[in-house]
């Protein structure tokens, strides 16, 4: 059903599977009583996986930027006058965020840019359901590198640190923001409409990432709706370049691991009685019933849960050996739930922030053994690093794991629409990594 959404992610995310591990035939007759004993420990498995297979680094994966070389956009806006900056006039806790300046200053202390963007608010009313019904989400348009595509989750910022970042939004109905979220930079680039100002026409947001990790950008105006409308996108910082057996890779962080198969798995759930409330509903103290939320529809990076299991925008591939990098972000209003059923994963990265490495020597990286629950927080994201020569320097068969989400409700912990008859109606989600064994 998805397959608009599945057709516009293809333009977008890069599909989380290493090319040979498609290529490479299952050889599944071969008797498994042959098969070596497994090395006790995994630094073993993977230097005898590397000893045995000098192929493994022959096509190393590269993530690059998704943004436009500098130096940038002219900075034309006419300049911000501060005193008029935040809520105007008098506020209660029940009006605070209804009178907001509105405005289109030039950017502040504006340099030229090393990495540019643009994002244009749309409207799309025809996004398609998997119950066969449609509905009208929002989100920013790419309009240098997909110009035209209405992309669900919005796409995706890449940057390197310390990239001097231009994002200019373009904005045709109402007011937004885009607040890249973690990112702390100057009050007015901020994006928080009511501490400086909604964009009525354009602005360039500046900043500066200092932190390699998964982060993520979204409108920060009336932000429980508009959030839930759909306006928000994945923001990757990428750490420098490094020379790696021969050849440059990107590690996840300074010092941190490199990778081999990169995946980006949001989790969104939807109400549709959230997607036909106007752009300031509740913001003047006027209750619209923003304290009930009743998802109906779940996704997982755009893709409806009826179809995760099999969707080659969800589904990992990889050959053994490789070392997979989820990035995970639950962009739904409740409780996600995640569960591994054959592969142990670990935690090397925490909303942005590396776990341990040479910058961040007071903390460290954690296991979550197979089968064992990881549960997030909404806004929440988690690296999550595989390292498939955990299974050994050699596998029987190719081994399938499932990995299972829950949507569940943020008080009530249970999975939304549990008991359902219709399966795309249960806050359930499936797919699958799916580990090669050598040809
Ligand atoms: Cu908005």
């Amino acid at each position: 059903m998805p397959k608009i959404a599945d057709a516009e992610l293809a333009a977008e995310l890069p599909s989380p599977t290493h090319p040979e591990a498609v290529a490479a035939t299952p050889d599944l007759k071969r008797d498994p009583r042959q098969a070596p004993k497994a090395p006790a420990s995994i630094a073993a498995a993977a230097a005898l996986f590397a000893a045995s297979n000098p192929l493994q680094a022959q096509t190393p994966y590269v993530p690059s930027g998704t943004g436009s070389p500098g130096p940038g956009l002219p900075n034309t806006n006419l300049p911000a006058d501060y005193n008029l900056t935040g809520v105007l006039g008098d506020e209660t806790f029940d009006t605070f965020g209804c009178k907001v300046w509105k405005a289109s200053p030039a950017t502040p202390d504006w340099q030229q840019a090393s990495v540019y963007f643009e994002r244009k608010f749309y409207e799309k009313n025809d996004f398609q359901l998997p119950n066969g019904g449609r509905i009208t989400i929002w989100g920013f348009e790419d309009t240098l590198k997909s110009k035209g595509q209405n992309i669900y989750p919005s796409p995706i910022i890449r940057v390197s640190e310390g990239d001097m970042v231009h994002v200019k939004l373009d904005q045709k109905k109402g007011t937004h923001t885009i607040h890249h979220h973690g990112i702390e930079p100057t009050t007015m680039n901020d994006g928080v409409g009511h501490v400086s100002f909604e964009v009525e026409d354009t602005y360039i947001y500046q900043w500066q990432p200092r932190h390699a990790g998964t982060w993520f950008y979204h409108c920060h105006k009336n932000t429980p709706v508009h959030f839930e409308y759909g306006m928000f996108g994945l923001l990757v910082v990428d750490p420098p370049k490094i020379r790696f057996n021969g050849y440059d890779r990107v590690p996840a962080f300074k010092g941190g691991p490199i990778y081999d198969v990169e995946a980006f798995w949001v989790a969104d759930d939807m109400d549709p009685r959230w997607h036909t409330m106007h752009q300031e509903a509740g913001l003047c103290g006027e209750d619209d019933g923003l304290n009930v939320f009743r998802p109906q529809y779940f996704f997982i990076s755009g893709i409806a849960n009826t179809q995760t299991m099999t969707s080659t925008k969800v589904a990992v591939n990889a050959r053994l050996g490789d070392k997979i990098l989820i990035r995970l972000l639950n962009a739904s209003y409740g409780v996600l739930a995640l569960t591994f059923e054959k592969l142990d994963v670990e935690v090397i990265s925490v909303d942005g922030h590396s776990l341990g490495g040479p910058e961040k020597p007071w903390n460290r990286p954690f296991t979550i053994p197979k089968g064992q629950t990881i549960h997030l927080a909404s806004a929440s994201r988690y690296d999550l690093l595989i390292d498939t020569a955990q299974l050994g320097a050699t596998l029987a068969a190719n081994l399938v794991d499932t990995v299972r989400f829950e949507f569940q409700d943020w008080v009530t912990r249970k999975v939304h629409n549990a008991t359902s008859s219709s399966a795309w109606q249960r806050g359930l989600a499936s797919t699958t990594i799916t580990v090669r064994r050598p040809a």
